[in-house]
């Protein structure tokens, strides 16, 4: 095992981290920008060093910084957290150029699983089901207009650089195609400074689930099962939970099969979860990798009893899975509501300031990850997650009882938080019963509203 580690990142998902370095006996260094410099959490590890402004490309992004950090600390391994340089492949080259163990996958994979394009690729190749779509990034407008048509509309065109839906538009019909093709486009070189792009057949409605995988260096892959994530505004997730309600099981053993042939096949080591979209017939098609451990991880963590964090520092350290497949069973329901401090009556608008008044919910089954404390300010400088509200109960319908009485606890005052929008949802019927995909909010929960003057 590593006798120190650095933790590259801020937030929940850095104390997290911390947690999990102080149950497995190794020193915890962490970084911070000027921003964070009063954050609570940098107490609980071992030391902390400021490596820059507030500004993530003067700190959390600036990878020079990093590695005079970890050299200055003399760390064996840094952990990347999630976002920042999570899955920036010369990150992770550049750690293990510098002697660091990078607490991810190899920078070979992060590259591969980084286009889309290559991603489905692999998949396809190892007999992962894909969405019917071209076979690569597209060539001319007329080839693409050809292939969109053997497709048959409505087609989605995405950026292969891309993931979290930037670079994609829904195309119709083809009138509008030419048009939604140029702007895709515009909008991939924009935000990825790659304009190139793919086609896939548009689902109708569809759910949001993905696969667990943990993977060592000794060859074992395993799945832990899968999380639904349907719900999400603007491609924000709001509430997680896992297993997938509405997933027959003969599905989901397919599902993680299919997702561990994906694994091995690109030659993943670490945490990493596989994406998949659901059809309203439980078809299933894969469609990206995300290599990193998710915010997301904790309802998997409580349904399966697997320390997620504490796996991915064991597995780049060199240890075997401890555990087989068989050995890794989903017991009961786990719920995780993301508790960000916007207003969701002004358009979701970040609220940053001073956290005047804080209770914290408790009991059996509930779990608070977050690094936030009463008379703490959020920063304005980085993004509006505060905390994670998660729960775990023998069935679905006891852990959404129990979500909406962990809300009735849970008070934040001084800025404006997602806690009263997330009584709404788990008093909702629909929601209840399962019966949401990826366009319910946005559709019938809280459609746009009309702009009055
Ligand atoms: C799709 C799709 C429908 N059909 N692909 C959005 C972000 C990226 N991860 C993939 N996304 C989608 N791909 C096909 N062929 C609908 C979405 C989508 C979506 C996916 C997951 C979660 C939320 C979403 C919200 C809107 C659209």
């Amino acid at each position: 095992m590593f006798q120190r580690i650095l933790v590259a990142n801020r937030g929940e998902i850095a104390l997290r981290v911390i947690r999990a370095c102080k149950e497995l006996g190794v020193e915890v260094v962490v970084v911070y920008s000027q921003a964070d410099r009063n954050a609570p959490y940098l107490e609980l590890a071992d030391r902390a060093i400021c490596i820059g402004k507030a500004q993530s490309t003067d700190s959390y992004l600036n990878i020079p910084r990093i590695i005079a950090a970890a050299e200055v600390a003399d760390v064996q391994a840094i952990h990347p957290g999630y976002g920042f340089l999570s899955e920036n492949p010369d990150f992770a080259q550049i750690c293990r150029d510098c002697n660091f163990e990078f607490i991810g996958p190899p920078h070979e994979a992060i590259r591969r699983m980084g286009l889309k394009t290559e991603a489905k690729a692999v998949a396809l190749a190892a007999k992962v089901p894909c969405v019917p779509g071209s076979s690569g990034p597209i060539g001319s407008p007329h080839e693409a207009m050809a292939l969109a048509r053997t497709i048959g509309f409505p087609v989605l065109i995405k950026a292969a650089a891309g993931g979290g839906g930037k670079g994609m538009r829904v195309s119709r019909d083809e009138s509008s195609f030419a048009a939604s093709l140029q702007s895709a486009k515009n909008e991939a070189e924009a935000a990825f400074k790659n304009s190139s792009v793919y086609l896939e057949k548009f689902i109708d409605k569809p759910k949001h689930v993905e696969v667990q995988i943990l993977a060592d260096n000794h060859g074992n892959v395993v799945h832990c099962w899968d999380r639904d994530c349907s719900l999400q505004r603007r491609h924000q997730k709001l509430v997680e939970e896992a297993p997938a309600s509405t997933l027959p099981n003969k599905v989901r053993q397919r599902l993680g099969e299919a997702a561990v042939r994906l694994a091995k096949a690109v030659g993943y080591t670490n945490a990493g979860t596989c994406e998949f979209l659901v059809d309203s017939d439980n078809n299933f098609y894969f469609i990206e990798v995300n290599a990193r451990i998710q915010v997301e991880h904790p309802v998997t963590e409580m349904t399966t009893g697997i320390d997620l964090v504490k796996q991915q520092i064991r597995i780049a350290s060199g240890e075997k899975l401890s555990f087989s497949q068989d050995q890794i069973v989903i017991r009961g329901h786990s719920f995780e509501c993301r508790i960000n401090s916007e207003d969701p009556d002004l358009d979701f608008r970040p609220s940053a300031g001073k956290i005047t008044g804080l209770r914290i919910p408790g009991g059996p089954g509930v779990r608070w990850d977050s690094h936030i404390q009463a008379g703490y300010s959020i920063p304005p400088n980085y993004d509006s997650l505060i905390g994670k509200l998660i729960v775990h109960a023998p069935t679905r319908d006891d852990a959404m009882a129990k979500m909406r009485r962990a809300l009735d606890e849970l008070v934040i005052e001084g800025v404006q938080t997602t806690i009263p929008l997330h009584k709404r949802i788990f008093r909702n019927e629909a929601f209840a019963e399962g019966k949401v995909d990826t366009t319910w909010i946005e559709r019938e929960f809280m459609p746009p509203k009309p702009k009055l003057d």
